[in-house]
């Protein structure tokens, strides 16, 4: 069996996705996704630039090889824009075979541990009336985790995943159109002395049973962050995300000695070597990374495996950046993984989103159904693709009030 040929395209509704279709001799195709949010175009560049025309003549069901030859061959080595790409051919490469083997991709990796795979919604808000609001509202649609994020009195502005606009609680995402990003202005003293009491307020007003999460967003230095989760303690989170940037894989080892609150770090990270000693030392509760992002399935299924090892249990990023053909391979390692915990879900059920990625897979009542199509379960509209373009986007940048440039 051969690889033929593979197209790229860029675009889509809202989002510039970047869908790779790996097309075969036996006429049997392959998709993926490698959608790198805010720098769309370089992993479709590395695609059609370097590895398309690689991957010709190759055997597709050789995807382990591969791998290695993409993630070896590179000579330097990883890095998000060449492990986007990788884990665009990967995913194609592991649908290919789910559609020879006819069976869905969590069949190839050992079957079903659960029926449907928790998810958590975004709840946001300009004020904590609106988070308030916005988490009545998700749990309406039947969602039984929420992430909170919202306004901090007395900030410059927006502090992360909110919008500035009061009543903007529904499905609220992050506006990155227009090539300069915008400056946010960062205060962390206000952020400390609010966002533990608003936790509480919300504990208080939802109950017990509510899957709280918090977002911090890198924000923090590590001292702060021990200072943080232990503040937080009492609020019985689900999980305190990216209290500070994690390049620093010791840094949690203080916040541990002050807080029991779970950790949940790795949407930033693009390979194992990113977080083994955060999974070895078991300084994080939940890894957090995106097929996508750290190189498809198969690199993504080891870091599962060393999680599984150290009870660190998955909570694989899923904003808008990532397509519904990343969301479908992270949902088959979910109905698989014996350590599944969360999987993030922003609204990606729009009509256009539908028209462009058709698929049987289910959202009902907070739990995600992977579907039993085989491979990823996700097909591609081509004709549909026609109607988008790229569109130049970028993050916000974060600066403090003096003008240090912070973390987004
Ligand atoms: C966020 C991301 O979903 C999350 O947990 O941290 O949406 C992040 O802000 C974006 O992926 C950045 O591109
Ligand atoms: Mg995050």
């Amino acid at each position: 069996m051969k690889i033929t040929g593979a197209k790229v395209f860029v675009g889509g509704p809202g989002k510039n996705y970047v869908t790779l279709k790996i097309m075969t001799d036996q006429g049997v195709y392959g998709l993926g996704d490698a959608t790198l949010n805010n720098r769309e175009t370089l992993p479709a560049k590395y695609l059609e630039d370097y590895l398309v025309p690689a991957l010709i003549g190759m055997d597709p069901r050789n995807s382990e090889d591969i791998w290695q030859y993409l993630y070896r061959g590179a000579y330097f080595r990883r890095g998000p824009i060449a492990m986007a790409a990788f884990g665009a051919i990967d995913m194609a490469l592991w649908d290919i075979k789910g559609k020879l083997a006819n069976m869905p991709i969590y069949q190839l990796l050992g079957g079903k541990s659960r029926e449907g795979a928790m998810v958590y919604a975004h709840a946001t808000g300009a004020d904590l009336e609106d988070l308030m609001e916005s988490i009545s509202y998700y749990l309406e649609q039947g969602y039984k985790a929420v992430r909170v994020q919202c306004g901090i009195p007395g900030m410059p502005s927006a502090s992360y995943g909110v919008s500035e606009t009061k009543g903007d609680v529904e499905n609220y995402i992050t506006d990155f159109s227009g090539i300069r990003p915008k400056v946010e202005i960062w205060d962390t003293d206000r952020y400390m002395r609010y966002m533990p009491g608003a936790l509480a307020e919300i504990r208080a007003r939802f109950g017990p049973d509510l899957k709280i999460l918090h977002d911090v967003h890198h924000r923090l230095l590590p001292r702060e962050a021990a200072e943080f989760a232990k503040a937080v303690e009492p609020v019985g989170l689900y999980w305190l995300e990216d209290p500070t940037p994690a390049e620093d894989q010791d840094a949690l080892t203080l916040l541990r000695q002050h807080s029991t609150v779970p950790i949940a770090i790795g949407e930033v990270f693009n390979s194992i070597w990113d977080c083994n000693k955060l999974i070895e030392k078991e300084l994080i509760d939940f890894i957090r990374v995106a097929v996508t992002y750290a190189g498809g399935i198969t690199p993504v299924k080891r870091i599962v495996d060393l999680a599984g090892l150290h009870n660190v249990r998955t909570g694989f990023h899923g904003a808008p950046s990532h397509s519904p053909l990343s969301m479908a391979a992270q949902a088959q390692i979910n109905a698989w993984a014996p350590n599944f915990g969360i999987q993030e879900y922003l609204v990606l059920g729009t009509p256009e989103c539908d028209a462009l990625f058709p698929s049987e897979h289910r959202l009902e009542n907070g739990l995600f159904h992977v579907s039993d199509a085989p491979g990823l379960g996700v097909d591609f509209d081509e004709q549909e693709a026609e109607r988008y373009r790229y569109k130049p986007g970028s993050h916000p940048i974060v600066r403090l009030e003096d003008g240090t440039l912070w973390n987004y």
